[in-house]
């Protein structure tokens, strides 16, 4: 199959997962509820919940289990970016190309939407009845991960940062939960030992790569196309690759992670071609 179709038909059943598993917008209280589903469905491409189903599929998994996984996964993505992009974080006004969740419902609606879908995203770990995965999930979003780098990242704002310091950020604010998520689709599918070890080395490469590219879209691309404001990290003074780097040494960087994450893949004989693809199509983001 080709990658485009396997990103179609994944999403089409992770968007009518994300709809069933998501509170009504006629149960009460009702704005809280359409704040809620007006970020989720406000058009994001997938991609924890995709990378955790490629990875499940990778090791061997079959049927529904990794749904509720990979719509956690998804719910907790939305919920940092709507936190994120409050007045008191990033103050951003446009996202996955529509206005922001609290420029449409106000600061505390917005604060709220993302409590409750990460108290949801909860919910819907413990039908795994897996301990392990739901800590390790606990782990990488909190203070040794996503909400630790997202506090590193607002410490450099304004100051020279090192490229050690780029890297914490950037592994934990983007890449922790995208390395968690390919990990839960491995963990869920069965996978130990030298695949999980592949999978985590994947991940990890990935969540780097991603961030880096996004940090070089922030500085090279158009708002129109990216569903959100460009120049946000200069205007913020913010500590990114390119800052550092330069455009063309943060694009060879990003490149070679990729590279290096594809060939993390090599112990597998069959089904690793969607993961390396989906690393290609992030390598052809960029260009
Ligand atoms: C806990 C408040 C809080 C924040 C955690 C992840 C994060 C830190 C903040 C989100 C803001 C941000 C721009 C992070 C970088 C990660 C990133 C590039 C997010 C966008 O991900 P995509 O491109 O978005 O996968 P879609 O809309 O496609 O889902």
């Amino acid at each position: 199959m080709s990658l485009e179709s396997y990103l179609n038909t994944k999403k089409r059943i992770i968007e009518e997962a994300l709809n069933r598993y998501l509170p009504s917008v006629k149960k009460s209280p009702v704005p809280l509820h359409q704040a809620i589903r007006y970020s989720v469905f406000a058009g994001g491409k997938r991609l924890r919940p995709i990378l955790a189903i490629a990875s499940f599929e990778l090791v061997g998994g079959k049927g529904d289990a990794i749904l509720p996984v990979a719509c956690a996964l998804e719910m907790i993505h939305t919920y940092s970016l709507i936190h994120d992009d409050l007045p008191c974080m990033d103050d951003d006004d446009l996202r996955r190309g529509k206005p922001t969740l609290h420029k449409v419902f106000g600061d505390g609606v917005a604060v709220l939407a993302g409590d409750a879908l990460h108290a949801l995203a909860f919910e819907l770990l413990s039908k795994t009845q897996n301990p392990k995965l739901i800590s390790e999930i606990a782990r990488e979003i909190g203070t040794d991960g996503m909400v630790g780098g997202q506090a590193a990242d607002l410490q450099a704002e304004g100051k020279k940062a090192s490229i050690s310091e780029v890297n914490f950020i950037h592994s934990h604010k983007t890449g922790a939960l995208m390395k968690a998520s390919v990990r839960a689709g491995g963990l869920l599918g069965g996978a130990t030992g030298k695949k999980l070890k592949a999978l985590t080395s994947y991940g990890e490469k990935f969540g780097l790569a991603f961030q880096i590219i996004d940090d070089i879209l922030d500085a090279t691309g158009r708002a129109e196309k990216l569903g959100k404001r460009t120049k946000a990290d200069e205007s913020k003074a913010k500590a990114t690759y390119p800052k550092i780097l330069g455009v063309e040494r943060s694009k060879r960087r990003a490149r070679k992670l990729l590279e290096e994450a594809k060939a993390e893949l090599k112990i597998f004989s069959d089904h690793e071609q969607i993961l390396k693809d989906l690393a290609d199509k992030m390598i052809e983001r960029m260009d």
